[in-house]
């Protein structure tokens, strides 16, 4: 293809996207376009697979059935949101072995927040409420994203994590109203998840190195800061309401900006956990490394029952 064709086409994709308009896998489109959609649909992918583990820590403790089965849905949906993104990821043309391949070996990243334990049962209420919470404001812009398969699976992700949340801010409002233990216990898992959350939507924007060409793609929506804030300014009313202080300090309704000003976050901590120091890294990668390969029979299995099928089929044709 010659420089002036590349160009026409570049021209009419960046049209095609100032129009609102759907790209779908079979169009063409830039490379980097194509890259950077692998990139951040397989990590998000990822992260909803990795994300199963600390909720999948405590489906045999529940206090109670209900509990348990609202947890188990809950952890299932996560898997059918994996499949989902790595579905259209594979739309792009890379294979579901090679994302998993990366990261099993650790170049592709999953979100910070599942490299946290869950230490008490207040933590399903604090990663529903919290973590669902800041993923349902970060993903519900992505309904609206440049690249068809995406924004369609994110709109039944959406309506699932909308649910997770509720289900989360329910056994934080008991807690939160029982015994002085249980109020207690809430508090400290709102401690120690607070911050996380925010760490979560990504680094401030002036140290987000895809932002700015992602959002002239459409593939972002909104800014890591500004769902950051629209995160804030949603969760903090919700705490007040049930009784729970948010630990920060620094935490004041800004009259003039309509918003809360918060404290410093630390970002140390965040590119630690990212870069493979948090305190659950190791774990998480070991129990999805484990799974991979404890696997492998069924894989096994499935390819030779698929070959005899074909076989088979091939011997009634002749
Ligand atoms: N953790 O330039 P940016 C869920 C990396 S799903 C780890 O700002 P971008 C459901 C980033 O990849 C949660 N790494 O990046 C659930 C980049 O490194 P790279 C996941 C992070 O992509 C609930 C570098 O830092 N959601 O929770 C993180 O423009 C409960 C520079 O950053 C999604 O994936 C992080 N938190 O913005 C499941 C949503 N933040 O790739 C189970 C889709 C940044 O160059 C239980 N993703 N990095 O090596 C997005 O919206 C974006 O990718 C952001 C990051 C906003 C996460």
């Amino acid at each position: 293809m010659s420089e002036d064709q590349i160009k026409n086409l570049e021209t009419e994709f960046e049209a095609r996207i100032a129009r609102d308009e759907k790209i779908e896998p079979k169009d063409w489109m830039p490379e980097k376009y194509r890259q950077t959609h692998i990139r951040q649909m397989s990590q998000h992918a990822h992260s909803e697979i990795v994300g199963m583990l600390p909720e999948a820590n405590w489906i045999t403790r529940a206090p109670t059935l209900r509990r348990k089965v609202a947890l188990l849905a809950k952890v299932q949906d996560e898997a059918g949101h994996g499949l989902y993104l790595y579905s259209a990821t594979e739309t792009l043309g890379i294979s579901r072995e090679e994302m998993y391949e990366q990261l099993h070996t650790g170049k592709a990243k999953y979100s910070s927040i599942f490299n946290y334990p869950t230490v008490s049962w207040a933590d399903m209420g604090t990663v529903g409420w919290l973590v669902d919470g800041a993923a349902i404001i970060n993903q519900v812009p992505l309904c609206d994203t440049s690249f068809g398969p995406y924004a369609r699976a994110m709109i039944r992700v959406c309506k699932e994590e909308s649910f997770h949340q509720r289900q989360g801010f329910e056994i934080m409002m008991f807690l939160a109203k029982g015994t002085p233990e249980q109020k207690e216990m809430a508090q400290d898992a709102l401690n120690r998840w607070w911050w996380p959350s925010l760490m979560m939507l990504g680094p401030i924007d002036a140290e987000s190195t895809h932002t700015d060409q992602s959002m002239k793609w459409k593939l972002k929506r909104k800014t890591n800061d500004e769902l950051r804030q629209k995160f804030i300014d949603q969760t903090v009313p919700q705490a007040d309401l049930i009784g729970l202080t948010i630990p920060d300090p620094d935490l004041k309704w800004n009259e003039e900006r309509q918003s809360y000003d918060f404290g410093e976050i630390n970002w140390d901590e965040f590119w630690q956990v990212v870069k493979g120091h948090g305190p659950m890294n190791k774990e998480r990668m070991k129990a999805r490394v484990g799974a991979w390969e404890e696997g492998q029979w069924v894989r096994d299995a499935a390819m030779a029952h698929a070959e005899k099928k074909q076989e088979r089929k091939q011997k009634q044709a002749v």
